[in-house]
């Protein structure tokens, strides 16, 4: 090989090197923490969006998904998000209500206790929900519904006079106010450490879905689950509004429209399960029905001060939310 043909086959070489690196580096890595158990139907669905962006992106934008509060606690990831130390991630909103009573939209008792309803409530909040987030430096992409709310004690209760007392898990304000208003004693925990409250006694009870009934094997502490159906809350999967900005258009697309397919196929599969989770509820020895009258009575009470309170926090902007939502029943 003559020296010239050597050097130019080594400048070509180093050539295809740097551009490989290069168009390595040009595909963007993003990590997504998310709080919920990796076997959730929520991190699954998070999971199926990274792969459905993947695909689109053609491997321009990879996103690890990081389940059961594994990168970031469910209280620290919407922060974690802002300040761009995760990229993009999901969180149960409305544990956020006390910087904008507008992130408790989907937790006003008996406001939206259908899937059909907590659609159009979402609706009729996404517009100002997604002006809040961007003022928060965060691009809103999808959320989803977990099945309704009900709740769950140690044993039988047919009225607030049997809940006196009772430390009860709160996730957020709206559900630490509830037990308040029954004369509970709420505790602030995240899902992930929950089986651990429930079994050192810090709590003996709390709202939540049959998922997370589910999810925690709470028959092995608990007995009873009365299902309320008093509100549908959701996870909200954001990025960070900076990274979301800095992306080519075609990968901005991408997110989108993925955010669009992981949305409707989150919340059919929400409802799906709705009943399968009730009925395991059930198959482990757990006592399901509705409320009974008196405390179904006292519960619409409660939800009618506690709406009155959150129209009061979340001002014009709440009561526009309200008035759309109520107008396209
Ligand atoms: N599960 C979540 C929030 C609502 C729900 O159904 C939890 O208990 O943390």
């Amino acid at each position: 090989m003559t020296r010239i043909k050597t050097v130019l086959m080594a400048s070509a070489l180093t050539s295809a090197l740097i551009l490989g690196a290069s168009a390595a580096s040009a595909a963007e890595k993003w990590d997504m923490p998310m709080a919920y158990n990796d076997g959730n139907f929520h991190t699954k669905n998070g999971k199926l969006f990274a792969e459905a962006v993947k695909v689109c992106t053609g491997g321009e934008l990879t996103i690890t998904v990081h389940g059961g509060g594994s990168l970031f606690k469910g209280n620290e990831i919407k922060r974690a998000v802002q300040t761009g130390q995760a990229q993009i991630g999901e969180r149960l909103l409305s544990a956020h209500a006390n910087e904008n009573a507008i992130f408790g939209f989907d937790s006003v008792p008996f406001l939206a206790t259908s899937f059909s309803a907590s659609e159009k409530l979402k609706k009729a909040a996404s517009s100002t929900l997604g002006e809040i987030m961007a003022k928060q430096n965060l691009v809103k992409l999808y959320s989803v519904p977990w099945p309704p709310q009900g709740l769950y004690f140690k044993k039988a209760i047919n009225s607030t006079a049997d809940m006196k007392g009772i430390k009860f898990r709160a996730y957020n304000a709206a559900t630490a106010r509830l037990a308040e208003l029954s004369g509970m004693l709420p505790v602030q925990i995240e899902a992930a450490e929950l089986v651990q409250a429930l079994a050192t006694g810090v709590a003996d009870s709390f709202i939540s879905s049959g998922s997370t009934g589910y999810d925690k094997k709470v028959w092995e502490h608990l007995s009873h689950f009365y299902d309320a159906q008093a509100w549908l809350p959701r996870n909200t999967v954001f990025a960070n509004k900076k990274a979301f900005d800095a992306l080519p258009k075609s990968s901005q697309n991408c997110l989108r429209s993925s955010a669009l397919l992981a949305g409707a196929a989150g919340t059919a599969r929400s409802e799906q399960l709705t009943g399968w989770y009730v009925s395991q509820l059930a198959a482990h020895g757990m006592k399901v029905t509705p409320p009974g009258s008196k405390l179904k009575e006292e519960l619409q009470k409660i939800g009618a001060t506690m709406s009155a309170e959150w129209s009061k926090a979340a001002g014009a902007q709440g009561a526009a939310i309200v008035k759309d939502y109520k107008a396209m029943k």
